[in-house]
């Protein structure tokens, strides 16, 4: 059969090699904390950006070379792609990928030709996990590419379009059933708005925790067992979107009773768009019990939109990897590279060498990690910093047993307190030992 990406499957040759096409660092079955890299990394490949990414922006035309390609919407050209797609897989070792339904299948003149169009390329990716051990991590529909969904998909103001939704949702799930998927993602691009002047924003979270709900029955009535994921984002494309970071997600989800079928897929992008730290997101997920699963890529601190850049950042994968490793690792979920090349890194290789560096990045983030917590001085430090609510009177108060009364009574005598130091340049200098 014809090959695409001109190299042998990727391998790992140790830090001292200068093979540009080797691992450094991402050694699959290398145990760290008694488990293989891999199972703690769980890499996943994005269909969206692999295969149908051209590199545009917004000012200019794409660049991507595809030659595998023809350029039309025919399942047949749908259908070549999964082919070139899965010996990307196979020569990344990537274990696992994510798609849309209008990213596997193309969106044809009506809703019943696009859902066969879909059923044929399921069937040809379901051969392919079966021949070469890959998996679904999710599945997700593309609510926000369509002109229908200019005003929003299940908070569109159209009940007509708010129907085609659910019933592109319905399907969708049902494919990642098909083909054992380990969760199904819910992101809400055009679930906002762009004025607040046309905007019943109350009866838009109602219909939109409606559609949650819809989605959860459907997903039991055909027995999807895997988690729902959010994607928490602030904007692009609408002004402002629904959910707009971790702790918005989870006050909705909360609040209209969707916390158990629902985890959060948080992605180092769109935390960065909302004013937080990926570190903040994680954290805010995890401290939930809700962080399932995670879009690693990363910004451009020069640039203003979401450009969905490779991660390189060693401190980054680190911070990633000490909250991944703090909540016991993933289940159901795994680090789906959310990420693209520049424009002009055009040619196929240069997927190649873009997943090179961000599975060396988190494999270099997973080993600092757990050496870090090995040391356990930053995890002693922390303890100690909040030592005085392990007291009796702390313990009192963390289990709600306190008053105001008896907390007055200890200010009134014990005089001023004396602070400690929060010693965070040490701590820095802590981790930099590390990295
Ligand atoms: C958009 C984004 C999406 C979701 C899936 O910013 O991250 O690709 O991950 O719809
Ligand atoms: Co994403």
């Amino acid at each position: 059969m014809k090959t695409y990406f001109d190299c042998d499957p990727v391998s790992y040759e140790g830090a001292d090699s200068k093979n540009p096409l080797a691992f450094k660092h991402y050694n699959p079955d290398e145990l760290v904390e008694g488990k293989p890299m891999k199972e703690h990394l769980r890499f996943a490949a994005p269909y969206w950006h692999v295969m149908r990414n051209v590199l545009g922006d917004p000012f200019g035309a794409g660049t991507a070379q595809m030659p595998w390609d023809d350029g039309s919407d025919s399942v047949d050209n749908a259908l070549k792609r999964v082919d070139v797609f899965f010996e990307f897989l196979h020569k990344m070792s990537i274990e696992f990928y994510c798609w849309h339904d209008r990213d596997i299948a193309p969106e044809l003149n009506d809703l019943a030709a696009s859902s066969k169009a879909l059923d044929a390329v399921v069937a040809k990716l379901k051969d392919k996990q079966a021949e070469t051990g890959a998996k679904l991590l999710w599945g997700t529909a593309c609510l926000f590419s369509h002109p229908r969904y200019a005003h929003g998909a299940a908070t569109s103001p159209d009940l007509r379009v708010y129907a085609y939704a659910a019933a592109q949702v319905k399907k969708a799930i049902e494919c990642t059933k098909e083909l054992d998927g380990l969760g199904y993602t819910f992101w809400g691009g055009r679930e906002g708005y762009a004025t607040l002047l046309n905007t019943n924003m109350k009866r838009e979270l109602d219909h939109l925790a409606a559609f949650l709900h819809m989605a959860v029955d459907h997903a039991k009535a055909i027995g999807f067992d895997g988690p729902f994921y959010i994607e928490p984002k602030p904007r692009e494309p609408s002004t402002h979107q629904y959910d707009s970071d971790a702790a918005a997600c989870l006050n909705f989800l909360r609040e209209y009773d969707l916390m158990e079928k629902f985890r959060l897929n948080i992605e180092t992008n769109h935390a960065t768009l909302a004013g937080h730290s990926m570190e903040h997101e994680l954290t805010v997920s995890a401290n939930a019990g809700m962080l399932g699963s995670v879009d690693a890529n990363r910004g451009d601190t020069l640039v203003g939109w979401d450009t969905d850049q490779f991660p390189t950042d060693i401190y980054l994968t680190t911070q990633v990897m000490l909250v991944v490793l703090g909540m016991g690792g993933f289940t159901t979920g795994g680090l789906n590279f959310d990420a693209k090349r520049r424009r002009e890194s055009h040619e196929p290789m240069d997927l190649i060498y873009a997943h090179i560096g961000g599975m060396d990045a988190f494999a270099r983030g997973l080993k600092i990690a757990a050496a870090i917590r090995a040391d356990g001085r930053l995890a002693d430090f922390v303890k100690q910093r909040y030592g005085s609510f392990d007291s009796e009177l702390g313990q009192k108060v963390e289990s709600g047993k306190c008053s105001f009364a008896e907390l007055e009574k200890v200010a009134l005598s014990g005089g001023e307190p004396t602070l400690a130091s929060g010693r965070q340049e040490m701590l820095e200098n802590l981790i930099n030992e590390f990295i």
